[in-house]
């Protein structure tokens, strides 16, 4: 049974620093325990050479590995799961070839989407934002602010809806405890770790603030 948890996910991107390897080194290091290989404009084996390496040093740390985009690599190299945008491979095609086992997560910005893919094809967790501008992801979704998020979560509270939501885009350190309170399961991170001076000791200091939070929406 592959390891379903929302809490803490680090993205890789690309960074004049840092391989993408390294990237989710950092992060694994920092005590992050789910990564998602993020890889866009590359070629085929080169993701997929990633993707074996960052796989296997997933499972040397114990954490979650999950794929932007590409269903049949994560089929073919036996990844925990992948992250889906409105753009991809729609999530019910995507369980088809995945089956219940693996974890899907989908790209949502609004309340209405999420109602969409729930009366459609369940993902398993909803990646929802962007809290801010990030200069990470090219055609960026309008911003939502914490109100954005708090109305959201209030709203799926209404409708019963239980997937787990994943806040993402431009997130910091700052906005962690701000965001739980909002009543996010889970944070996605990536340029707030990679651009810090020392990434592992960041990553250490989001893991523990997190985790000292997280009774908030784990009660
Ligand atoms: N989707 C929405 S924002 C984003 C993705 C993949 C990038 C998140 O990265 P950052 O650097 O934490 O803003
Ligand atoms: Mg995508």
């Amino acid at each position: 049974m592959r390891s379903k948890n929302y809490h803490l996910q680090f993205i890789t991107h690309h960074n004049n620093r840092y391989s993408y390897i390294d990237s989710a080194r950092l992060a694994l290091e920092g005590g992050c325990r789910w990564v998602q290989l993020r890889m866009k404009g590359v070629d085929a084996d080169v993701l997929e050479l990633s993707a074996r390496s960052v796989q296997s040093l997933c499972r040397e740390y114990g954490a979650t590995f999950i794929i932007d985009d590409d269903v049949l690599l994560a089929k073919r190299i036996g990844a925990d799961g992948v992250h889906l945008g409105k753009e991809d491979m729609p999530i019910a095609e995507a369980r088809e070839i995945l089956g219940s086992e693996y974890i899907i997560g989908a790209t949502v910005n609004s309340f209405e989407d999420i109602l969409q893919l729930v009366s459609s094809s369940r993902p398993d967790y909803f990646g929802c934002g962007p809290l801010r501008f990030t200069t990470t992801k090219e055609r960026l979704a309008p911003t939502l602010g914490f109100e954005g998020y708090r109305e959201i979560m209030r709203r799926m509270r209404d409708a019963n809806i239980t997937t787990p939501l994943v806040a993402i885009g431009g997130i910091t350190k700052d906005d962690i405890t701000p965001l739980l309170q909002c009543g996010v399961n889970g944070i996605a991170l990536s340029g707030s770790v990679l651009n810090a001076d020392d990434p592992i000791a960041k990553m250490r200091d989001i893991a523990y603030i997190f985790k000292q939070n997280s009774h908030i929406t784990y009660k």
